[in-house]
């Protein structure tokens, strides 16, 4: 089949495709490829994963699972042999070292050389380095099928993913799309794929421009995040409120984007992606200053708040040794239950290490074990807070009563600034005081 059949059979909605890695970016595609008509098959090596998909039990909570019934799912790369397109949605994390740990890509890749055939598309969507789909992944094809030509026999692209869960505004199917094409055919060819199900594509020159576009988007938001949670250390080298500057400052109707301290930088995307792009940089010999920096403020956020900590109990002449601290919220930003590189475990791990009593509470997660920490979300939080010596709000989710923490809580050290003189919840200096409590204690 040549390029102009393969994308007649996509316009005709007449493709079968294959999505490999079912998670939160893999499924809700499977969906939106399902929807545009294609036949969709998804490949992953979880059982589970597989099982549920195919009884149509969803696993991810922005896919229902009445979406997935026209969707088969297997652990069998063979599948391939029978399909038009595969897109790669496999996890890139880094490894113990820091550096990307693509392995997942290379294995996907792998299993895919081995059952592909002439006439059919390839897209990474994996967050990874510049460089990475041309130097690896078309390598990795064509070790198995030397034949055959990219951009003739076979199309090749990258388009990185955007999901963001949880977000109803932004869907996979309404979200602008950058595809980056290795040759101007593969270009068309993915274009042609994805444009069935997608409204609107991004095209550039290349895969590696679309993979740099989609670093430089989250990079940009650590090292915004790190110059904000600097404003605070440097708002408090002056006696300035950072929040009262901050919103001072984003009344500037133009040139101006907030974003505000807290206690560092979690989930699965910002702290990982600015390091794949340090990372290649590094091999190029350049050094990323801006993104090591960001990265050493933000990953200092933990011991910064943890010395808050150290400091109101002393005001208290309290030590840290044996008092009893409860930390609200664990997951790494509010209203979900996510904990991945969640800056509260940091904090809990510093604050034990320095000998507290450290409970936990969090309303989306229930119990977690991280490295040697297995902890269990308190159940009765009332209780809890008045039998802190010290409360740490980590994870400002929606759910928590505040007047009740304010007016039960000894001492509060507020990462997100839940409290502050002009939000209304705050209740007045003197009811805190009336009620025999310190006035919270806030960055
Ligand atoms: N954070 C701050 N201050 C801020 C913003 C965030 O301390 O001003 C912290 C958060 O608490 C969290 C971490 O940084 O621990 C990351 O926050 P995030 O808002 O970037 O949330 P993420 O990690 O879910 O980022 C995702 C990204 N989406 C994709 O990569 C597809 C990001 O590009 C989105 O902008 C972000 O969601 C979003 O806007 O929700």
């Amino acid at each position: 089949m040549d390029k102009q059949q393969l994308i007649e059979k996509f316009e005709q909605r007449r493709a079968h495709v294959a999505v490999v890695g079912l998670g939160y970016v893999g499924l809700p595609l499977c969906v939106a490829f399902a929807k545009a008509g294609y036949k969709v098959t998804g490949i992953d090596l979880d059982p589970n994963k597989v099982d549920a998909i195919n009884r149509s039990e969803s696993y991810i909570e922005d896919v229902p699972s009445a979406a997935l019934g026209p969707i088969a799912a297997t652990s069998d790369y063979r599948v391939i042999a029978q399909c038009d397109a595969v897109t790669i949605c496999v996890p890139t994390p880094l490894n113990k070292t820091g550096d990307p740990n693509i392995s997942y890509i290379v294995s996907a890749t792998a299993q895919i050389a081995r059952h592909m055939h002439p006439g059919m598309v390839i897209v990474l969507e994996s967050t990874t380095y510049p460089g990475t789909t041309a130097e690896i992944v078309l390598p990795g094809l064509l070790e198995h099928n030397p034949d055959l030509q990219v951009g003739k026999d076979f199309f090749l692209a990258f388009s990185p993913e955007r999901i963001d869960p949880g977000r109803a505004d932004w869907t996979v199917e309404n979200m602008p799309k950058v595809m980056g094409g290795h040759t101007p055919d593969c270009l068309d060819v993915a274009s042609a794929y994805y444009s069935q199900a997608i409204g609107a594509l991004v095209p550039v020159s290349s895969p590696a421009a679309a993979e740099m576009a989609k670093l430089f988007e989250n990079t940009f938001r650590s090292v915004n995040i790190g110059l904000a949670n600097e404003l605070l250390l440097m708002c408090e080298k002056l006696g300035l409120d950072a929040w009262e500057v901050l919103d001072a400052a984003a009344t500037k109707p133009f040139g101006f984007m907030k974003f505000t301290p807290g206690p560092g930088l979690g989930g699965h995307c910002i702290p990982v992606d600015p390091h794949y792009l340090s990372w290649k940089l590094k091999s190029v010999k350049y050094n990323a200053r801006f993104i090591e920096l960001a990265s050493e403020i933000n990953t200092g956020m933990p011991a910064y708040w943890v010395q808050k900590v150290q400091d109101a109990l002393n005001e208290a002449a309290k030590p840290v040794k044996n008092s009893h601290i409860l930390v609200l919220g664990v997951a790494y930003k509010k209203d979900v239950g996510d904990m991945r590189e969640s800056p509260a475990l940091d904090i809990i791990h510093l604050l034990r290490a320095k000998g507290a009593n450290v409970q936990y509470h969090d309303p989306h997660v229930p119990h977690f074990t991280h490295d040697e920490m297995a902890m269990i979300s308190v159940v009765d939080l009332e209780s809890a807070v008045r039998q802190a010596d010290c409360v740490v709000i980590a994870t400002d989710h929606s759910s928590y009563d505040w007047h009740f923490m304010a007016e039960n809580a000894a001492l509060i050290i507020d990462t997100r600034r839940v409290f502050s003189p002009e939000r209304k919840h705050t209740p007045a200096a003197n009811s805190a005081e009336d009620a025999g409590h310190r006035i919270p204690v806030t960055a």
